[in-house]
């Protein structure tokens, strides 16, 4: 059954504004995602109605938050179908959990180990390695890329090999929108005996992920792209292994027991979660999940699949556009450029940005795609579940203005 988009546009008050004048048409979910009524409410009633720091309190409004905080944790393990409650771990989000692992990993990796990331990575899963690999002598292998940006899985056996410890690689491609061919790639690690890590900030959003399907051993993912608050994320892991990890940060809630000379450490989910949380993130984000729950994620799979294929049809009968990895499954976004001399995607954004438009332009935290490409950037076009084809319609003229004065 089709989804009723304008009931669903209704929720989120933000699209009803209007920018230079013009209805706002926001295709930059990518970056982040707008918020639905039923968030904003949550958060609004935890300050107003239970506001308490979580686990510390004998109270009433304490044990509320702790109440609240922890149906979230549940909320999202059975969105994510981790076995246990415990493997869902709150941090900032996608890039302080792919920091966590990096860090908690430091006494793990040795000189003569390998970590393997892929040439379509966002910086957030590229710095952290390169830092880890400095601090612990280990050598950082990629996967390339094809010459139409997709990933080349042909050398597979020479880079993921038995000095391989972990091998880490985004579903979705935040740059391109490219979905990349991650069970392929877990299952060459796991027969190296490497642990792999998912970047699953941009395929959360738009499409089913279980984890024990995956039979990832991480994933990691930020809430704001999810219809959730900012500074909210996930870092799941599986028990066995995050039991023998050392912790990530050091401070309350995460010890059993502290005397001047040492301490010993929380059991799961409490060992990595130093520090007062983001209370109203994560009750924020449980609220998202219902959001998504209740159109149902496959069902927002679906629309946004019809989104991206009138979109790839609509810009293919542009002249002078060029899309990247044009070919390749996509999920939630198109990367573009138009072809002319001396015109930058920033140029294209800023026209669009007058008739209302919002889209990303740059590198998009991924420069080596960009290097790949021998370009500065592209104009990228992110679609959320409110998104309409009439709202494509409206980016396809605003580009046929930007060809008229650029081209
Ligand atoms: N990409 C984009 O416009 P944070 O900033 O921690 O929430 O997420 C970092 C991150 C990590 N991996 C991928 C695949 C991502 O897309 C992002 C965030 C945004 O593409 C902002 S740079």
């Amino acid at each position: 059954m089709a989804l009723d988009i304008q009931q669903i546009r209704s929720q989120f008050p933000i699209l009803q504004r209007q920018v230079n004048g013009q209805a706002l048409v926001y295709l930059d979910n990518g970056a982040t995602s707008q918020k639905p009524q039923m968030v904003l409410d949550v958060i609004d009633h935890y300050y107003k109605n239970y506001n308490a720091n979580v686990h510390r309190g004998i109270h009433t409004l304490s044990q509320e938050a702790t109440d609240k905080m922890e149906e979230a944790r549940v909320k999202i393990q059975n969105f994510i179908h981790a076995k246990h409650v415990h493997e869902v771990i709150f941090t900032r989000g996608t890039t302080e959990g792919i920091n966590l692992l990096a860090t908690v990993l430091s006494s793990v990796i040795k000189a003569n180990d390998e970590i393997v990331i892929t040439e379509i990575e966002h910086h957030s899963n590229i710095v952290p390695w390169q830092m880890l690999c400095e601090r612990t002598g280990a050598t950082l292998k990629f996967i390339p890329l094809t010459a139409d940006g997709i990933l080349d899985l042909t050398q597979l056996d020479t880079i993921i090999t038995k000095n391989t410890k972990l091998v880490c690689v985004n579903q979705v491609s935040n740059a391109l929108g490219v979905v990349n061919p991650i069970e392929k790639i877990i299952e060459k690690a796991h027969q190296e005996g490497a642990w792999v890590l998912v970047d699953a900030a941009q395929s959360v959003p738009h499409t089913p992920v279980d984890v024990q399907a995956l039979d990832c051993d991480f994933l990691v993912f930020s809430g704001h792209k999810m219809y959730g608050p900012t500074g909210i994320g996930i870092f799941y892991g599986k028990e066995a292994i995050l039991n023998q990890l050392p912790p990530f940060h050091g401070g309350g809630e995460m010890i059993k027991e502290v005397t001047m000379e040492k301490s010993t450490y929380a059991c799961l989910p409490f060992k990595f979660e130093a520090g007062t949380p983001d209370v109203a993130g994560i009750i924020g984000l449980g609220a998202a999940v219902d959001f998504i729950n209740a159109i149902g994620i496959q069902a927002i799979h679906d629309h946004e699949d019809q989104l991206v294929k009138y979109c790839m049809e609509q810009l293919s009968q542009l002249d002078g556009i060029k899309i990247y990895a044009k070919d390749a499954p996509h999920a939630g976004a198109i990367s573009f450029n138009l072809l002319f001399d001396g015109v930058h995607s920033s140029d294209v954004g800023m026209i669009l940005d007058k008739k209302g438009i919002a889209v990303r332009t740059g590198h998009h935290c991924a420069q080596p795609i960009m290097h790949h490409f021998n370009i500065p950037g592209t104009v990228r076009a992110s679609f959320a579940v409110y998104n309409t084809k009439e709202e494509i319609d409206v980016l396809i003229n605003g580009l046929k203005t930007a060809i008229r004065m650029l081209g």
